[in-house]
């Protein structure tokens, strides 16, 4: 079944960051996309469903139909004064949450006074969603700056139809114990009508977390907590497939592509792109990298690393520290094997338009995506989608979540110097045919898992749900409990 058809509910969408930043020219309003994985995949599909609205936190607060632009959704956006936004965003949300899902204790920051912030910002989202939905229609929430907001919405309007999507990994119970407000944001979620992970791990910790600490019952894929059943579905969120793989092809992409290539002399072209962000690895790939050089001096002026990195919540300094080591790293291999003629690194640290950044997978024959951890990854399959001749080769660290869905990348433990080398290599050597066996793999299935099929896994549930219609709605037995098809991934316990 397509989004299309799937229901003729109007959709309310909710995260943190929308999907434009507005300002004002001499022109009128200006709308410029925003950077990140989220909205990567939750705009097209609210696109493609046809109508809608997005509410989220933006600096030019207000209501923009057609948002702010040509759109077949409306945009809400929230105004958050500097104190909100530090306690909410960079406190509880990026010190808090972050480390901890990714499952960095160390740099873990708890602050009682940001919670009551996050707390206060998470009421402002929920009242917005009481005023923007109407009876039937799908409210559907994203992410972990957000958790508190079903749990609102619910008891302001119990038969409200909830979904809940967390995008980052969900820690072990043991790390998630640390939390202090942990039974507060897992009562937040269970509010929900199902709440989704990218694949079954995090499912199985949150379910874990909920019957240790709240004492809910878990029964098949069902949750039971205070008289109400909530559904926990591992499905990995898809890109639009078709249409990236469509605008790689572009002449005008195909045109960049090649001066990419041109500009470096037919060397072999590995490519980093991502947020900058501790947790994505960047330091770690650079020090494999020059392990690599050590060892093999013959790939000298035969191989760069294109590493693209965007600023990233530099307000932070923990992301400012990284961005200093990063600089460092890369003015020490760049020193120390340059020749005045090659440099191994070429480090661009700025943002890119989507074009451009499809030039360069479209450039690369090597895509090296080694995350220490990450609750999915976007990059990984934009690449897939953007190498029409199916041929390249995909790094991938196997503490990312894509990574179950992508048996046939080489697959890395990121932390590990020497497998990174030993598979960069393989990688640099990997014949075509090898490359297209492992690449039509990936590109079939990452185009069937698309957005489409992903946003039609939770809104076709969360419609059999309101199908079910019971009286006392959510009390146990009365909720369609049909089971869940197996999760149609690769390799996983
Ligand atoms: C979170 C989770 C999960 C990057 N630089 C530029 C740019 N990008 C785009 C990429 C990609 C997106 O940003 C990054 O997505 P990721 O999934 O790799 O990572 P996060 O931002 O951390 O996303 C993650 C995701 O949510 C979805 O659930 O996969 O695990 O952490 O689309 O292409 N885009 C443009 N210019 C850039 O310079 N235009």
């Amino acid at each position: 079944m397509k989004i299309e058809n799937s229901s003729p509910a109007r959709l309310v969408v909710v995260s943190n960051r929308g999907p434009y930043y507005l300002r004002m020219t001499k022109q009128g309003l200006k709308r410029e996309k925003t950077v990140g994985g989220l909205v990567t995949s939750i705009l097209p599909m609210l696109e493609k469903r046809g109508g809608g609205v997005w509410i989220a936190w933006g600096e030019r607060a207000g209501r923009y139909p057609g948002a702010a632009g040509p759109s077949p959704f409306d945009l809400r956006y929230i105004s958050l004064t500097e104190e909100q936004l530090q306690g909410y965003y960079l406190g509880v949300a990026n010190n808090a949450l972050w480390p901890l899902c990714h499952s960095f204790l160390g740099r873990v920051h708890y602050d009682d006074t940001e919670w009551e912030t996050y707390r206060q910002v998470n009421a402002q989202f929920a009242e917005a969603v009481l005023e923007e939905a109407h009876d039937g229609e799908i409210v559907w929430v994203h992410d972990y700056h957000l958790a508190l907001v079903p749990h609102l919405v619910r008891q302001a309007r119990p038969e409200s139809r909830l979904l809940f999507f967390w995008h980052i990994p969900f820690p072990p119970v043991e790390l998630f114990r640390t939390l202090p407000w942990r039974r507060e944001i897992l009562e937040g979620l269970l509010a929900s009508d199902i709440v989704g992970f990218h694949i079954p791990e995090y499912a199985d910790n949150f379910v874990e977390a909920a019957v240790e600490i709240l004492g809910a019952e878990a029964r098949g894929d069902q949750l039971v907590y205070d008289g109400r059943n909530t559904q926990v579905l591992a499905r990995p969120i898809g890109i639009d497939y078709e249409a990236v793989s469509r605008t790689s092809r572009a002449r005008v992409i195909e045109e960049r592509a090649r001066r990419i290539r041109q500009n470096l002399n037919g060397q072999q072209i590995i490519l980093g792109v991502e947020r900058m962000d501790y947790t994505k690895g960047i330091f770690e790939r650079l020090e494999a990298m020059e392990r690599l050089l050590e060892r093999r001096p013959e790939l000298y002026g035969r191989v760069t690393l294109i590493q693209i990195v965007t600023p990233s919540r530099n307000n932070i300094e923990a992301y400012r520290q990284k961005k200093r080591e990063t600089d460092e790293i890369v003015g020490r291999i760049n020193g120390r094997f340059s020749d005045g003629f090659w440099m191994p690194i070429r480090y661009l640290y700025r943002s890119f338009t989507p074009a451009e950044l499809m030039a360069y997978y479209r450039a690369a024959d090597i895509a090296l995506v080694t995350p220490l951890r990450d609750g999915l990854n976007l990059v990984a399959k934009e690449y897939i989608a953007c190498r029409p001749e199916a041929d390249g080769v995909l790094i991938l660290s196997e503490f990312a979540g894509v990574s179950q869905q992508l048996p046939e990348a080489l697959l890395v433990n990121p932390y590990d110097r020497q497998d990174m080398v030993e598979a960069l290599g393989r990688a640099l050597a990997m014949e075509k045919p090898e490359q297209r066996e492992r690449m039509l793999l990936m590109q079939k299935r990452i185009k069937e898992q698309d957005i489409s099929w992903w946003a039609d896994e939770f809104l076709s549930r969360v419609d059999d749900l309101a199908a079910a219609k019971p009286i006392h709605r959510y009390s146990l037995g009365e909720r369609d409990m049909k089971p869940v098809q197996p999760m149609p991934l690769v390799g996983i316990g």
